[in-house]
């Protein structure tokens, strides 16, 4: 109270919910930083090994409610907000969603520091504090229209400036060499931009520990700014150089599944890596302890391709700032880092062009130069006269420098984020390196926050959790096997459904206020939320609608249980094709929502601006839950884990994560369909497959893709053109008409299954107990044990502890190893 007046000048009850929630969280940030200092006295005085895990993502999603439950005080917060006459959970909505991250993997890298805090691992993000996140998204007339996310306006609370700890990074300029018996070289004439770090702890789940985001801030470095130009009076030139340096923290790149060599891109690339490099190779030699041994103290982790220049920049350092000379250089560079590969799409493994690398970052040229040189010959060792093996592996290839094979060479780890994609890097996408080094590769299937995505975002399912199974659950996520023995229990089914219409009827009022209409608590809610791409095919969802809504039209008495799809996602603004996705699912649901005739048996709904609040919203409100990719190209997914802890049913491809949730269910608590990966990828090698055929051989979907383009659509027969001519005249890429028939025969499977409530009650049951293998808790071990090596002060809390639990999963959650942590994920 008497923060907030000092703080607002007003008294309690004329203040806002929002200026409510600023002083709120600004109590609860003196509360952190206290105990932050301890924990970072500590840390140096341990000398314990540290991880950093490079991202040039990260999706954190709303904050105060997380920390509040971490420190263990919410529901005191709680309970004195409701004396005062406020409501904690609509002053937490105050705050705004920090969308620092496109999707899926800028979340993981979130999931991941809430799981190294909640197990007391010190790894800390380091990434960008972009001025403006991941735009947002408003639908206008069913389009997508972005408008930037100006989420700084109010400030962050979370964040701690430190402009005393800022470092310069350097771009452009040339390099001399210098040689006396010793190459030495200098890189002059560059531009120098100041890198100023802000950092946000991230708190543990109620263990005392704090960890840090490090992001980083680019601005002018001050004796530029004010001294050569300004003192000539060449204001235009200030403001220019101004602008040009800030826009590299200024905005992130909406896309995350294509890759665009932008200059600014590659800029931002270096500024993440060497801001951050500098910050922790200064840290360690403040801590008196030898560079030689800095993988003994410190790992570096690669999060996807796009700070891959950690490599050549720890090389600089070492080399160029310590004097070191290359081959030890490169050992400890080896044994530092560790790389995560997160998709196969080929359009977006990440190459630059040599000749913009090489202006932008001469120094760090040469030395990728030298790195492939070196690589070469080694390969050559290996591969005498191998010339196209060699090419299609060297970093330098081709006039580009290629980012993943520079991570690969780099690292002393590669992984992928499943099994079946570690399957096909190793043996497709990056079958010669792991011909070469089979050594390296290893797999990581992901792992999300099941303190966020269920105990936070579903108290509810938690506390029958709880009551069922006492709560040890939450430090040992694979416990919940225990539900297993509910099963068939009736009263608890009862409460699990009355957990689900809860939220359902909370989803219903948001879609009441937010799209306008109407939907029944009591339809199957059946979601596809993520964002909006060819291979995720929200296409095939929408054609399964209209077909749908096809034989209600005929039939508007059809014996069908009542279903409300839901969406979310926000395409990329560039991407037109899933673009016009957007604008067809809007257009089914104002033909289909306003049609009486067929008695609200189907109800579409697409939510507007997709990020982590909603999906914390949608999530336990799901009954269904939507994984249809195109077989191979999902590497992993995590919204289908985030679904599976709530208690909804997948209806899948055999992809990525979803394998290894039907392995852990069985076949019969997962519906599963379509081509596999395996069959796509053949196709995708040798043909074969021709969308007419399917076309002209099934009604359904002549039907359906007719109405595209016939004027059935409320949207004019010109408006999807684009889209049929995608499935028809350019060969359906993603397989869309192809596995028709056995989604909506799956659809018809589901519905089935559904109407059987106690089989359905028992789906939900197996979801849940089998949920703790894709906690992040066992992920992120799996990485600290395997990958990082990790010591920690405090023996990792094992997370799946119970042999009897053991003995129930065949498909895998770490055993405990001689009383302490887990054991490798056997595979
Ligand atoms: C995404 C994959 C997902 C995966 C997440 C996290 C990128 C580049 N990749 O399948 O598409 O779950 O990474 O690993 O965002």
């Amino acid at each position: 109270m008497d923060r907030l007046e000092k703080l607002h000048g007003k008294t309690f009850e004329e203040t806002s919910t929002a200026e409510r929630y600023k002083a709120l969280s600004f109590l609860v940030r003196d509360y952190i930083a206290k105990q932050w200092i301890g924990v970072n006295q500590q840390n140096h005085k341990e000398k314990q090994k540290q991880v950093y895990y490079l991202s040039i993502e990260f999706l954190l999603g709303r904050m105060l409610g997380m920390n509040l439950m971490n420190l263990g005080i919410y529901d005191t917060c709680a309970a004195a907000m409701a004396e005062l006459g406020a409501n904690l959970r609509e002053i937490e909505e105050a705050e705004e969603d920090p969308g620092l991250g496109n999707g899926g993997l800028g979340r993981l890298a979130a999931c991941y520091l809430d799981s190294m805090a909640a197990e007391n691992l010190p790894g800390h993000g380091c990434g960008i504090r972009y001025r403006y996140g991941f735009f947002e998204q408003d639908v206008v007339d069913g389009y997508q229209v972005e408008v930037p996310d100006n989420w700084l306006n109010d400030g962050f609370v979370w964040e701690f400036r430190r402009r005393d700890e800022a470092v310069t990074v350097k771009f452009g300029g040339n390099v001399r060499v210098q040689s006396n018996g010793k190459l030495r070289y200098y890189h002059e004439n560059y531009e120098s931009v100041l890198a100023v770090p802000y950092d946000v702890p991230i708190v543990g789940y109620q263990n005392g520990t704090i960890n840090t985001l490090r992001l980083w801030s680019a601005e002018p470095a001050k004796a530029d700014f004010v001294c050569s130009a300004f003192n000539r009076n060449d204001c235009l030139k200030v403001i220019d150089y101004k602008n040009s340096v800030e826009t590299i923290s200024s905005v992130l790149y909406p896309d995350d599944s294509s890759y665009e060599g932008k200059v600014l891109r590659l800029k931002q690339q270096y500024f993440l890596v060497s801001s951050s490099l500098q910050h922790i190779i200064a840290g360690f030699k403040k801590d008196r302890l030898p560079l030689a041994k800095l993988s003994d103290h410190v790992a570096l982790h690669i999060n996807d391709t796009h700070p891959t220049l950690a490599v050549p920049e720890l090389m600089r350092i070492l080399i160029d700032e310590e004097g070191m000379g290359w081959d030890e250089a490169w050992q400890i560079t080896v044994d530092t880092m560790s790389y995560t590969n997160h998709t196969v799409l080929p359009e977006a493994l990440e190459k630059w062009p040599e000749e913009l690398f090489q202006t932008l970052l001469p120094r760090i040229f040469i030395i990728v130069n030298e790195i492939n040189e070196r690589f070469c010959q080694e390969l050559w060792d290996r591969y005498p006269g191998q010339w196209d093996r060699i090419r299609s592996m060297a970093v330098l290839a081709d006039g580009n420098v290629h980012m993943a094979h520079l991570a690969i060479v780099g690292s002393h780890s590669v992984n992928g984020v499943a099994q079946i994609h570690t399957e096909i890097l190793k043996n497709k996408v990056m079958h010669g390196f792991y011909h070469f080094y089979p050594g390296k590769f290893n797999n990581k299937t992901n792992g999300v926050a099941h303190r966020r995505f269920l105990i936070k975002c579903n108290p509810e399912l938690t506390e029958l959790i709880n009551d069922a199974i006492d709560s040890d659950w939450i430090h040992y996520p694979c416990d919940l096997l225990g539900l297993l023995k509910y099963e068939n229990d009736e009263t608890f089914a009862r409460s699990l459904a009355a957990v689900k219409r809860h939220h359902k009827v909370l989803l219903s009022r948001y879609i009441k206020d937010w799209n306008g209409f109407y939907v029944d608590p009591d339809s199957i809610f059946d979601s596809q939320i993520k964002r909006i791409h060819g291979y995720k095919r929200q296409t095939m969802n929408a054609f399964h609608i209209m077909h749908l809504y096809n034989r209600l039209r005929e039939n508007p008495d059809m014996d069908l249980t009542p279903r409300t799809f839901i969406f979310g996602g926000k395409s990329a603004p560039g991407y037109a094709q899933a673009k016009r996705t957007i604008k067809l699912i809007n257009t089914l649901a104002m033909m289909i929502n306003n049609d009486k005739s067929i008695h609200d048996k189907i109800k579409v709904v697409f939510l507007e601006n997709y990020n982590v609040s909603l999906a914390e919203l949608i999530i336990p409100a799901s009954d269904v839950s939507e994984q249809i990719p195109a077989a191979s190209r999902e590497a992993c997914g995590t919204s289908n884990m985030k679904f599976m802890m709530n208690g909804a049913v997948t209806i899948g491809t055999l992809d990525g994560g979803n394998i290894e949730m039907r392995n852990a269910v069985g076949d019969d608590n997962i519906i599963t369909f379509g081509l596999t990966a395996e069959e796509v990828m053949d196709y995708y090698q040798h043909g074969g497959y021709n969308p007419w055929d399917i076309y002209n051989s099934d009604n359904r979907v002549k039907t359906v893709l007719d109405q595209l383009i016939n004027g059935f659509l409320p949207a004019g027969p010109d408006e999807f053109r684009p889209l049929f001519d995608a499935f028809l005249y350019h060969g359906d890429q993603f397989f869309v008409l192809k596995d028709f028939d056995a989604y909506v025969d799956a659809q018809i499977r589901l519905e089935k299954l559904y109407r059987d409530k106690r089989l359905w009650g028992n789906m939900c049951i197996h979801n849940i107990a089998h949920s703790g293998k894709f906690s992040g808790d066992r992920t992120f071990t799996e990485y600290s044990m395997d990958i990082w090596k990790m010591q920690p002060a405090i023996p990792v809390r094992c997370y799946c502890r119970s042999d009897d639990a053991l003995a129930k999963l065949l498909h895998g959650c770490a055993m405990p190893r001689n009383g302490h942590g887990p054991a490798a994920f056997p595979s």
